[in-house]
């Protein structure tokens, strides 16, 4: 089950699956830690399928501080760039909303700012770093739709969520922003 809702001209998309596993969109974003190294689950599943070029692109630009985000190529993953985000560790990097909403935000700046046209996103956060889903999906659909009217080259934002729990949680999320936001 996918949900996809159209808005300012761009189509936003939940669905379940794996972020390593996006080859239709022009860049994945990365849950990194701060070194910008392998790590567990998003991160590993992106060092693993993009390999070792990845981490020593990576190198010279860490460590970057919770609520930024870099761009690198995307090496031996079918995509042209990653863009990695230090999410806040829930509970102890604060303001924890407030730097959920940065990673969004600088995601998608940096994203226009390399014409990337389709970008896909996991659930910052909310594994490794325990943030609650509800709470960071509220937080992500937020920010991704106040940021829609500045966007000129991104047409598609994919939200991939690795559970159907997780799925319905951002599903809901998303038809809540576009309520809120009419
Ligand atoms: N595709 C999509 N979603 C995934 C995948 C995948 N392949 N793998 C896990 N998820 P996490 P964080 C979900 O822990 O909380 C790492 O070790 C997962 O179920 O990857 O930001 C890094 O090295 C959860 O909902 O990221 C950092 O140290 C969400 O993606 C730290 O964890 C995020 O889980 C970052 O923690």
């Amino acid at each position: 089950m996918t949900t996809r809702r159209d808005y300012h001209g761009v189509t936003i998309e939940c669905l379940q699956g794996n972020i390593a596993d996006q080859p239709d969109v022009d860049a994945i974003v990365n849950a990194a830690n701060a070194q910008l190294r392998i790590g567990g689950g998003v991160a590993g599943a992106i060092h693993r399928a993009a390999g070792p070029g990845l981490e020593e692109e990576c190198r010279p630009l860490a460590p970057i501080r919770p609520g930024e985000a870099v761009i690198t190529g995307a090496h031996n993953l079918p995509n042209r760039h990653v863009i990695h985000c230090l999410g806040p560790v829930f509970g102890k990097d604060k303001p924890s909303d407030q730097l959920l909403a940065a990673c969004y935000r600088n995601a998608l700046r940096l994203a226009e700012e390399h014409d990337i046209g389709s970008i896909a996103f996991p659930s910052i956060s909310t594994g490794a770093f325990g943030y609650p889903v509800e709470a960071a999906a509220r937080i992500a659909l937020r920010t991704v739709l106040e940021e829609l009217p500045g966007l000129t080259s991104v047409k598609l934002i994919r939200f991939v969520l690795f559970s159907t729990e997780d799925l319905e949680v951002h599903s809901h999320a998303l038809e809540k922003a576009i309520g809120e936001a009419r």
